[in-house]
């Protein structure tokens, strides 16, 4: 079988839905900067390592302003670490952002979110370039866009170095206190605010006022691979529900404590593991994936019986009913666990969002422009959390997808092969256009009011 390990790394896979694309300077251009993004923080098994705020997380910024810089963008940066590279053809109009995430999971893949930066600077060189060939030809050419154009990396989407995920664009959305997600720490203690000071990207202000946004992302799954699908048209989120949950129990020597008088708070960590996969077998037909990503044990010596375990559980669905089901199994079964392990579960909900849908005039939008470029396409959820979940709360989003081979995510074999992920490029130039002329204007957002108008 060939997996995403065993692909050689040019390998093409047309669709038989699609017209034929035909390779391109510009896709050439487009494979030559993300191979170069790839070779930064690459690990020994061909990943990446750029967790948020690191050295590594500091050198593909650099590769951000450098490229955007080359390209005669601004770059600037807001107050928690958003990174924006601006191009004004409208002074004082807002701008219409695309972007992703440049941070990435230890061990990670190459594509996950990197992808989408990579690829939302190569749209906007061409809009830029189109703009520019139209004020030389004496304005014949198409009109001038109507909204100027932010490429945005946003800082920390992970998580992983600091909770919670999606933290730039939770802030410039104003869902979370800038003072709050600059004082998250790491488990070393180094805060937010004093990562992004050592790595000299600490900025100020709230970044530029958005009009719009667009996002293509890997689909991190495998339902547009099977079912032979270039361009995922994503119209909904799963909801999510994390934890941050401490076993609280007593130090005791492993020998020599017997057994009834111990508090062993791993144990009752470990029940909680086991009862979190036993809630998503209870649901039948995979709507429920939950899941212990990470667990920190004290003291962790051989021979002490833990006092206290950290962890956090992550439930995802696409069935708010199944969520609040799930719930109700959690709590119950933490209340059986603290009585036969004989310890203390302290719980907090940590970070959640709910199943809310993208504008559906956005999705429409999108596939107009597959349909323009020939590229097979259908409506996906989105699994996973994405800064566009963010965004879509508060102006009109438009969210993409590309394929993953074999679904493989948050893993050094993660694969996209290069012409869809060059199609994902001709994709979001498309749809970035029609944003910038305001073909999404009338698109209703989900909580009407909140669009930020004001963010400057
Ligand atoms: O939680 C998530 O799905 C994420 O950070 N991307
Ligand atoms: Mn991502
Ligand atoms: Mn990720």
């Amino acid at each position: 079988m060939t997996t995403a390990a065993t692909r050689p790394a040019n390998a093409l896979t047309q669709k038989p839905a699609d017209i034929s694309r035909v390779a391109s300077d510009d896709d050439a251009s487009f494979l030559r900067d993300f191979r170069s993004l790839s070779t930064i923080g690459e690990t020994p098994g061909h990943g990446v390592d750029r967790q948020a705020g690191t050295a590594a997380d500091a050198q593909a910024r650099t590769w951000f302003t450098s490229l955007a810089s080359q390209y005669g963008f601004r770059t600037e940066t807001d107050q928690v670490g958003n990174l924006f590279a601006l191009i004004e053809w409208n002074p004082g109009a807002p701008y219409v952002l695309v972007g992703s995430h440049l941070d990435s999971q230890p061990t990670a893949g190459k594509y996950d979110g990197a992808y989408g930066v990579a690829a939302a600077l190569h749209a906007a060189r061409r809009l830029a370039d189109r703009a520019a060939s139209k004020s030389s030809d004496g304005g014949n050419g198409p009109a001038v866009p109507k909204y100027n154009l932010a490429v945005v990396d946003w800082f920390n989407e992970e998580g992983c170095r600091f909770a919670p995920s999606m933290m730039g664009s939770s802030v410039y959305t104003g869902k979370l206190p800038a003072d709050v997600a600059l004082s998250v720490t790491d488990t070393a203690g180094t805060s937010v605010r004093e990562a992004l000071t050592e790595i000299g990207h600490l900025g100020s202000g709230d970044g530029p006022a958005a009009a719009a946004y667009a996002e293509i992302h890997i689909e991190q799954g495998r339902s547009m691979e099977d079912s032979g699908t270039t361009i995922g048209l994503v119209h909904a989120c799963w909801a999510a529900a994390k934890y941050t949950v401490t076993v609280h129990g007593e130090q005791a020597h492993t020998g020599s404590t017997v057994i009834a008088d111990r508090k062993d708070a791993l144990l009752g960590a470990s029940r909680l593991v086991v009862l979190l996969r036993e809630i998503a077998d209870h649901f039948s037909g995979a709507v429920l994936h939950t899941s212990v990503g990470q667990l920190t044990v004290y003291p962790n010596s051989p021979v002490v019986v833990p006092s206290r375990v950290d962890l956090v559980m992550d439930l995802r669905t696409a069935d708010e009913g199944v969520l609040a089901a799930a719930k109700a199994l959690l709590r119950s079964g933490i209340a059986a666990i603290e009585t036969e392990a004989n310890v203390s579960i302290e719980v907090e909900e940590s970070h959640a969002w709910g199943i809310n849908p993208y504008q559906p005039a956005g999705v429409a939008l999108a596939a107009e422009c597959a349909a323009e470029l020939g590229l097979s396409n259908r409506r996906v959820f989105t699994l996973a959390g994405h800064d566009s979940i963010n965004m879509k709360d508060v102006v009109p989003t438009v969210m993409l997808f590309v394929p993953s081979v074999d679904g493989i995510s948050h893993n050094e074999r993660e694969y996209t092969n290069d012409d869809d992920a060059c199609a994902g490029v001709d994709m979001l130039t498309r749809v970035v256009e029609r944003l910038c002329n305001g073909d999404l204007d009338d698109a209703a957002s989900p909580e009407p009011g909140s669009r930020l108008e004001g963010n400057k």
